[in-house]
């Protein structure tokens, strides 16, 4: 049975990973808007991997006896100014989500929960690859500059990108 104090924290987490599908599901809608489809693509890849850390919480709190809470989502912006102000608040906002992973893991390990602790270093490895996904692409639209080319390049690339759910760890 989960203590409260670590259940609550985790239907908080739910609800960050939720607006953060919500948050790339937006980028995504942007970016078909000014025809980067391969961007759009790529977002919307994205949004489905935070569809899979949201549910990995929640399956995680019901097999522990938990009760999960859902609450409301919060909008997110609907517009950026250029493919690389889009991709530096995606960095943002990932090193935001590594920060309360982190906090998660902190209270883990004062509630002496080590089946959430084991559960919570999944998501610190993930979130290495997650900051890292995104720093990548802000440095590439670094390189591209103001390159039509590039970004048309860069975009049909993007646009490989699929969805494969990671990998699994507890639960
Ligand atoms: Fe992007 O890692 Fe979850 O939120």
């Amino acid at each position: 049975m989960i203590g409260k104090k670590m259940e609550n924290a985790i239907n908080d987490q739910i609800n960050e990973e939720m607006y953060s599908s919500y948050l790339y599901l937006s980028m995504a809608a942007h970016f078909e808007n000014v025809k980067l489809p391969g961007f759009a693509n790529w977002m919307r890849v994205q949004a489905k991997e935070e569809d899979f850390h949201a549910m990995k919480f929640y399956n995680y709190l019901i097999s522990r006896g938990g009760v999960v809470k859902l609450k409301a989502i919060a909008a997110p912006g609907s517009e950026w100014k250029t493919p690389l102000s889009a991709f530096e608040a995606a960095y943002k906002h990932e090193q935001h989500i590594t920060s309360r992973i982190d906090k998660l893991a902190d209270i883990a390990d004062s509630e002496k929960d080590r089946s959430a602790a084991n559960l919570l270093q999944w998501y610190i490895d993930e979130q290495v690859e997650e900051e890292r996904n995104a720093e990548n692409i802000v440095h590439k639209l670094k390189m591209v500059g103001d390159s039509k080319g590039s970004l048309f390049m860069l975009d049909k690339e993007l646009g490989k990108r699929t969805f494969t759910p990671p990998a699994a760890g507890a639960p």
